[in-house]
């Protein structure tokens, strides 16, 4: 039996342990800017902490640290070697321990944030790690990009298409992108966001609010939105 599967979902005083939420997509779309708004957003009223998965570096650990937005100490950094989907979806175990460790050393938290390492288009977190997921694409990525697919795009908990605010830089019509996501997802949430629209900003937060009570109550059930595309490790 894997690890995870003995690992306890309620904490140890007897509280649901903290939400944990996965960001996920494509590098560069604006994940750890995500993670930042929500550190802003949220930290106020809630107990939180992050995680984040890069390849070679603790580089996304390291911006967060210094926006300021957490204690420096309840940002932890895993560094995943060459395939930075493995540790959120094959092999979660050094995530595990990192939200464990935070946890142990911070809580009782109420929600921790997982950031993964910009992989590609179609890699997801495990629900083994993940109690919810985000996906992000966003519109300088190109309006195509919604209609492409993959389990994020489709089974993401919410997909975000951020940077809302470029799209007339780059000619993309985002009323169009959203239109494009929505048809994909069979009704689950797509959010149009922008860090430069407040408004969008607090419905994210919102959202991330909305399931944490979800969470609370044991109603909220982690779906797997699937596995990435077939592929080979050398
Ligand atoms: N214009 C604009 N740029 C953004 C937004 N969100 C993130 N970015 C920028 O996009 C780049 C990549 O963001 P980052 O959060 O590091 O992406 P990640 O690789 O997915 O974690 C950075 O230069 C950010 O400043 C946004 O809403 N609007
Ligand atoms: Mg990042």
């Amino acid at each position: 039996m894997p690890d995870h599967e003995n690992r306890p979902h309620t904490h140890h005083l007897g509280r649901p342990r903290a939400l944990r939420l996965g960001v996920a997509g494509p590098v560069g779309t604006g994940k750890s800017s995500i993670l930042a708004a929500l550190c802003r957003a949220l930290a106020p009223e809630l107990s939180m902490a992050v995680v984040t998965n890069d390849i070679y570096t603790d580089e996304d650990a390291r911006f967060l640290r210094s926006s300021g937005v957490l204690p420096t100490e309840r940002i932890r950094a895993v560094e995943t070697g060459a395939c930075p989907h493995t540790a959120i979806r094959d092999d979660v175990t050094a995530n595990l321990d990192a939200v464990e460790d935070l946890e142990e050393a911070y809580g009782p938290l109420d929600l921790v944030l997982v950031e993964s390492g910009g992989d590609n288009l179609t890699a997801t977190f495990s629900p083994a790690l993940a109690d919810a997921q985000l996906f992000c694409i966003d519109v300088a990525g190109g309006g195509d990009v919604a209609r492409k697919g993959g389990p994020g795009i489709t089974g993401a908990d919410l997909l975000i298409v951020n940077k809302t605010d470029l799209a007339p830089h780059v000619e993309v019509d985002v009323a169009a992108m959203v239109a494009d996501a929505e048809a994909a997802r069979d009704g689950l949430p797509v959010l149009a966001l922008s860090r430069k629209d407040p408004a969008s900003v607090a419905e994210l937060a919102d959202w991330v609010k909305t399931l944490l009570v979800r969470h609370r109550a044991g109603v909220h059930v982690p779906t797997d939105p699937g596995p990435m595309a077939p592929h080979r490790h050398a």
